[in-house]
């Protein structure tokens, strides 16, 4: 078993943690608690690097080794990274459970040394006719971000 953390960090009073695992080849489980943002869907993505020099800024583009659009996690054409939304209770927080086969903790793609991003609007999944709906969802800004270690 292979574990994982990202630790959340956001200048807009945002926090959380999020695990992952891997047993073997399986898909990864990502496991997380959010708090502090609005009600609602927030776009939550896998982004190419671990790097908040700038913040949530410079993590770059959704993770995406295979040179896919942006999508759902349940399309052939996706963004590796694309983890789809996160649902926000009345109070502010999110509990919740995803598993994914295209976030592997080991191996050639890989997401340890990246980032997990969370976003100020929904992701509309690729469908949104907007602009920007097949590169970034039209998610909005990133409110929270977090650099993806290796946990013992
Ligand atoms: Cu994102
Ligand atoms: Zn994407």
């Amino acid at each position: 078993m292979v574990k994982a953390v990202a630790v959340l960090s956001s200048s807009e009073g945002v926090k959380g943690t999020i695990f992952f695992t891997q047993d073997g080849d399986g898909p990864t489980t990502v496991t997380g608690n959010i708090s502090g943002l609005k009600p609602g869907l927030h776009g939550f993505h896998v982004h190419a690097l671990g790097d908040t020099t700038n913040g949530c800024m410079s993590t770059g583009p959704h993770f995406n080794p295979a040179g896919k659009e942006h999508g759902a996690p349940d399309d052939e054409n996706r963004h590796a990274g694309d983890l789809g939304n996160i649902t926000v209770g009345e109070d502010g927080t999110a509990s919740f459970t995803i598993t994914d086969k295209q976030i592997p903790l080991t191996g050639a793609h890989s997401i340890i040394g990246r980032a997990v991003v969370v976003h100020a609007d929904p992701d509309d999944l690729g469908k949104g006719g907007h602009e920007h709906s097949k590169s970034t969802g039209n998610a909005g800004g990133r409110v929270a971000c977090g650099i993806i270690g290796l946990q013992g």
